[in-house]
C-alpha cells in the first residue's frame, strides 16, 4: 500500500492533501451513473419536478442543460426538507443555492444529490457556478419558500 511507504512528513502531507481533494470532487452522492444521452428517458429525470415523499419532505429532481434548469421555478412550504437530485445532459454545471450551504458540481453521466432544510421563508436563487459557456450568466432558477 502506498500509505505504508510514507516515512516522512512531506509524503504524509501530500497523502492527506490528495484525500481531501479526492473527497471534495467525488462525494458519495456522486456514485450513481447515468447515460447522459438518455437523461430524458431515465427515471427520475424523465419526470423532473417536486415530489412529496413524507411529512414536509420532498425530492426535487432537476435537469441542468446549457443554459437553464428544469424546472426553473419551484415553491415549497416553510420548514420543508428537500433532497435535490440533479444531473447534466451536456457539460459540467454548478448547482448553488445562494445563502445556503447547498453547492454541488453537476457532471454529465452522474447523479448528484444533497439534502437541505429550509427554515426561513423567502426567495432563493439557484444558480450555476461553473462556467459553462456564453449563457452561463443567465443560468438560474428560483425556489420560493412560503
Ligand atoms: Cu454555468
Amino acid at each position: 500500500m502506498a500509505y505504508n511507504r510514507c516515512i516522512n512528513v512531506n509524503c504524509l502531507l501530500s497523502t492527506v492533501g490528495y484525500q481531501a481533494f479526492a473527497s471534495g470532487h467525488a462525494p458519495p452522492s456522486d456514485l450513481t451513473k447515468i447515460d447522459p444521452e438518455k437523461v430524458h428517458d431515465t427515471p427520475p429525470f424523465d419526470e423532473p419536478g417536486l415530489k412529496q415523499i413524507g411529512d414536509n419532505e420532498y425530492e426535487l429532481v432537476m435537469v441542468l442543460q446549457s443554459f437553464g434548469f428544469t424546472p426553473n421555478k419551484v415553491e415549497i412550504p416553510q420548514g420543508a426538507t428537500v433532497k435535490f437530485i440533479v444531473t447534466s445532459v451536456d457539460v459540467v454545471h454548478g448547482f448553488e443555492i445562494a445563502g445556503t450551504r447547498v453547492n454541488m458540481m453537476v457532471t454529465p453521466g452522474h447523479v448528484n444529490s444533497m439534502t437541505y432544510k429550509f427554515n426561513e421563508k423567502g426567495e432563493y436563487l439557484i444558480l450555476c457556478n461553473e462556467y459553462c459557456g456564453t449563457g452561463h450568466h443567465v443560468m438560474s432558477a428560483q425556489l420560493e419558500v412560503k
